[in-house]
């Protein structure tokens, strides 16, 4: 069997997407998500340019030793860009492996460790009363898990809360909107979110929280305490992981379980943090940590430190790889939660796939592959549109983190 063909597909149902297919010989294709919020033409540069040219002519079914080539082969090694182009073009040879085997995804992984994939979902409001109205919509919908965020007062806008309520978009402007934040604030205000929610719903549901990089360590400290009498089932990116040692200070203080990583791309980026036992989930995901490949090392290594997975799924990552981390998901012994953000129906009809919802759990399908496919007439329907994530300022104007 050989690659004959591969392309890219940018849509933008709504959103921008990069989506890889790779032909074979035989008329089997895979397909791959490689979409890079903000910055998704320099991931298809380097597919194009660069990955595809070496594929031709290659063996699909030789997933490793192209995902060795991909890697090592570029010499100048990780980073965002070259690794959600080697996810791309990972996930669609996985996909073609299942297909020719007449399998799904998590068979090939070694099988079903679970029924169903428990996921998160995200509630958020204005205020508290508003973010508590949007739990009970998550709670009546049959979610087991919900994120909470909501607006805090003092501050015009706030990461998380959102105008469309289902449909999160962030990356919402051709350049960079400016948002305010202040971390006083924003710690004065978070415990009295969850302090409403657990009076009001008790403590059958799981909740998390996502501080999206914004505390420094000993503030992470304090917010992990102060959250502690709620039982969190997580606080994420309480700071930003660059330096891996920070978390050391957070976990000398609190148990509030600990989740970092949907920016990280490589087992380097959190090798610390799971061999020290300083986090609890582990974020990664399909499409910006290398594929399948890479993040099943990942999570072995996760496994031996008793860290679990909570792979990111926000909506800037397409079904596709949605429907790959399902499948990941479904096998992975040392599975945690997945993130689930609903998409459009817009990008749900570009993209017919296999999973599906029930009762708090999403399910992987048992079509051949990863079971999501590009309808590529559509897709054509909506050209790439230039769209970024807002940047952040402190309230005396200087530069933060987003
Ligand atoms: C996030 C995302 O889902 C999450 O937890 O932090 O909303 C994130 O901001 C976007 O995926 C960025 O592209
Ligand atoms: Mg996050």
């Amino acid at each position: 069997m050989k690659i004959v063909n591969c392309k890219v597909i940018v849509t933008c149902p709504g959103r921008n997407f990069v989506t890889v297919k790779i032909e074979t010989d035989e008329g089997v294709y895979g397909i791959g998500d490689a979409t890079l919020n903000g910055r998704e033409l320099s991931v298809v540069s380097y597919l194009e340019d660069h990955l595809f040219p070496c594929l031709i002519g290659r063996d699909p079914q030789q997933i490793e030793d192209i995902w060795q080539y991909l890697y090592r082969g570029a010499y100048w090694r990780r980073g965002p860009v070259t690794m959600t182009a080697i996810a791309g073009i990972d996930t669609a040879l996985w996909d073609i492996k299942g297909k020719v085997a007449g399998l799904p995804l998590y068979e090939l992984l070694g099988g079903r460790s679970r029924d169903g994939v428990m996921v998160y979902g995200h509630a958020n409001g204005l205020d508290i009363e508003e973010t508590v109205d949007e739990v009970a919509k998550y709670i009546d919908l049959g979610y087991k898990a919900i994120r909470a965020q909501s607006g805090v007062p003092g501050i015009p806008s706030t990461y998380g809360v959102a105008k469309e309520k289902m449909y999160y978009e962030p990356a919402d402007a051709e350049l960079p909107t400016e948002n305010v934040w202040s971390t006083e604030k924003y710690m004065n205000h978070v415990p009295r979110l969850f302090d409403k929610l657990r009076e009001k719903f008790g403590f059958e549901h799981h909740l998390l929280h996502d501080a999206h990089h914004r505390l420094t360590p000993i503030q992470a400290a304090r917010v992990g305490k102060d959250l502690e009498p709620y039982r969190l089932f997580w606080l994420e990116d309480a700071v930003p992981a660059e330096n891996q040692e920070s978390f050391r200070l957070i976990r000398q203080h609190t148990t509030t379980p600990l989740a970092v990583g949907e920016i990280f791309n490589s087992i380097f980026d959190c090798q610390q943090l799971i061999t020290e036992q300083l986090i609890d989930y582990i974020r990664t995901t399909v499409v910006h940590a290398g594929g399948i490949t890479h993040l099943r090392r990942i999570a072995n290594l996760a496994d031996l430190y008793n860290v679990r997975t909570g792979s990111h799924g926000a909506t800037d990552l397409s079904p596709i790889c949605m429907g790959a981390a399902l499948h990941f998901d479904t096998w992975v012994p040392n599975f945690g939660i997945q993130e689930y953000m609903r998409h459009t129906e817009q990008t749900d009809d570009v993209f017919p796939h296999d999973y599906h919802f029930d009762k708090g759990y999403l399910h992987a399908g048992s079509a051949p592959g990863h079971g999501v496919d590009i309808d590529e007439k559509l897709a054509a329907k909506y050209p790439y549109r230039p769209a970024y994530l807002p940047v952040n300022r402190l309230e005396d104007g200087t530069m933060y983190n987003w």
